[in-house]
């Protein structure tokens, strides 16, 4: 069976989106990142993961894998059938690494990360906000014209996106209205739904 060493409400959210969706059962692990222990056996997580970082997921033959794109583009291959990304070599396959590119370096670590850290000043502020506005309206404009990021399919770059989005709302930034719209969609989705709902029993908000 997969494990999924998770933060609740963390990105690794975006992984449990994709384990539900996809309806493969799989252990939840929970890590506390900020003291790099596993929450209930109080083991240390720095062996699995060299930087402490969720998601992280050990594979049925006990290897680790780790980075949002990789771990959820296996947890997507375990189950074509759910069509959570393009079969690889297809040019939509590209397009999929290409959106889980976007969310993790334009969103999650050059936006999410910097308003959420405790450690960023103004300076960390105001270049998150600069690279909002940039960032945001091209992901608003591509939302516009399309149902899920690569067409008429929910992936896992949905997935990755949900969760930095939900982040983004939980702070002032003001979405814009294709973007909310999509937002809405997305967490009408059972799978969204209940992993959000499970995670935030868990963060206690
Ligand atoms: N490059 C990693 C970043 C993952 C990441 O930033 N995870 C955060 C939670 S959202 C974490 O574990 N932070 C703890 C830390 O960096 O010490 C990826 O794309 O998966």
């Amino acid at each position: 069976m997969l494990e999924l060493y998770f933060r609740p409400m963390a990105c690794s959210l975006a992984s449990r989106i994709a384990l539900t969706e996809a309806g493969i059962e799989a252990r939840y692990t929970e890590v506390d990142v900020t003291t790099k222990k596993l929450t209930e056996s109080g083991a240390d997580f720095l062996p699995l993961s060299a930087l402490g970082q969720v998601p992280t997921l050990r594979l049925e033959d006990r290897s680790l894998l780790s980075e949002n794109s990789a771990v959820l583009q296996y947890i997507a291959d375990r189950a074509p059938n759910a069509k959570l990304a393009p079969p690889s070599g297809t040019a939509e396959r590209y397009l999929l690494q290409q959106w889980l590119s976007f969310v993790g370096s334009e969103m999650h670590k050059s936006i999410v990360y910097l308003i959420f850290s405790p450690d960023s000043n103004e300076g960390a502020l105001a270049f998150a906000r600069k690279r909002a506005e940039k960032s945001l309206p091209v992901l608003a404009k591509h939302l516009a014209g399309t149902p899920h990021l690569l067409g008429e399919s929910f992936t896992v770059a949905d997935a990755y996106l949900i969760w930095a989005l939900l982040l983004l709302r939980f702070s002032a930034f003001e979405l814009d209205p294709a973007i909310q719209d999509y937002l809405g969609r997305m967490l009408a989705r059972p799978a969204v739904r209940d992993s959000i709902a499970l995670e935030r029993r868990l963060s206690g908000r």
